[in-house]
């Protein structure tokens, strides 16, 4: 059992993990050592691919003030040579004597690291606050359980589910608050997607900017996906040198993210257009919903989603997780059920 010094612990372990807006291709995870008298020795969390492992960063901030201590950690420590040393290792090198962490690794690659500490003989518990701590990760999860990237769809529209008038006009549907809070989800992802249509169409970024409406630096920018086989003349400003970007020719969805998955993407951020993201509806690839609702109506117009469905047994609902408003608009977050739900008969 974990002590209620440890549980504290491991949730100040899961905000330290927070605090990173994106480590992907790799996880978010904090970890925090405790001395035997259960006071905090040092904190320290993985800040993305190739930097040290939350358990190493804590280890160096700690020193020789390691031996003896508990390592208490939001993932199991890992057990492979990756970017990066085994931790299970690592810490068994530095005396640690006791580990609690909370999810277990999901990476097949990295997995067992429980197993090589209890061989060592260090006291292990997994488990501690596992729901809270997988919060963190839930695409990179996904990601590394299916082997696709997790597929987030994003779509504002009117009352009356249009996402552009009869002359294709778009701009702009959802207010100034609702655009700012797509960024800071945009800042999560590691891929941002759309198809040749709406990028002729709109001639969009697709980069993260500030609130300044500056790019943030190269390095920080998810990649541009762009999916179709139409011809993008170089003068659209997905070509600007300001994030890397990709063409996909290709409009099988499974071919799509499988590509991606090659390249390590595990957070495809889908954003326009209809037709694209009913390609990915249509397949079943779509694993969260995200929609901007405008409190306005239209009338005629572009639908936000252009998919296969025929009859009323079609619908497919969503299981709605937050439903705020942002701005003037409404802001739906949700995960598509695969079946008609029960209570819709
Ligand atoms: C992290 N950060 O703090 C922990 C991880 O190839 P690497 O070295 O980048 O290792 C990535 C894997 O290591 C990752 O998928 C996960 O299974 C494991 N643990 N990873 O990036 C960490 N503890
Ligand atoms: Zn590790």
């Amino acid at each position: 059992m974990a002590t209620p010094i440890e549980t504290d612990a491991m949730r100040r372990a899961i905000d330290a993990a927070r605090a990173v807006i994106c480590a992907l291709p790799n996880p978010r995870v904090g970890c925090v050592l405790l001395d035997p008298d259960g006071k905090e020795i040092a904190t320290g969390f993985h800040r993305g691919a190739g930097t040290p492992h939350a358990e190493a960063d804590a280890l160096t901030r700690a020193g020789e003030r390691a031996a003896g201590a508990t390592a208490v950690v939001t993932l199991e420590p890992c057990n492979h040579t990756g970017r990066t040393p085994p931790c299970a290792q690592t810490l068994i090198a530095a005396g640690v004597t006791r580990v609690v962490f909370a999810q277990t690794d999901p990476d097949p690659t990295a997995a067992g690291g429980a197993e090589t500490l209890r061989a060592a003989g260090i006291d292990t518990e997994a488990g501690v606050l596992a729901e809270e701590a997988a919060e963190l990760n839930v695409a990179w999860t996904h990601a590394v359980t299916t082997g696709r990237p997790f597929v987030t769809w994003k779509y504002a529209a009117t009352l009356d589910g249009l996402s552009a008038a009869p002359d294709g006009s778009s701009k702009w549907i959802t207010g100034p608050e609702a655009r700012r809070d797509v960024q800071k989800f945009r800042a999560e992802v590691d891929a941002i997607m759309a198809g040749t249509g709406s990028v002729l169409a709109d001639d969009p970024r697709l980069t993260v900017r500030d609130e300044g409406d500056d790019p943030l630096p190269y390095e920080r920018q998810p990649l541009r996906v762009i999916v179709g086989e139409s011809t993008i003349p170089r003068y659209y400003r997905v070509f600007d040198q300001t994030a890397p970007m990709l063409i996909i020719q290709s409009r099988d969805p499974h071919a799509v993210l499988q590509k991606l998955a090659e390249r390590e993407i595990r957070h495809v951020w889908l954003e326009g257009g209809p037709r694209l993201a009913g390609a990915f509806w249509n397949a079943g690839l779509i694993d969260r919903v995200i929609g901007y609702i405008a409190p306005a109506l239209l009338g005629a117009g572009r639908p936000a989603l252009e998919a296969a469905a025929t009859t009323l047994a079609d619908l497919r609902p969503i299981d709605v997780t937050d439903l705020t408003t942002i701005g003037k608009d409404i802001r739906l977050i949700g995960t598509p059920l695969g079946a008609p739900r029960e209570d819709f008969d």
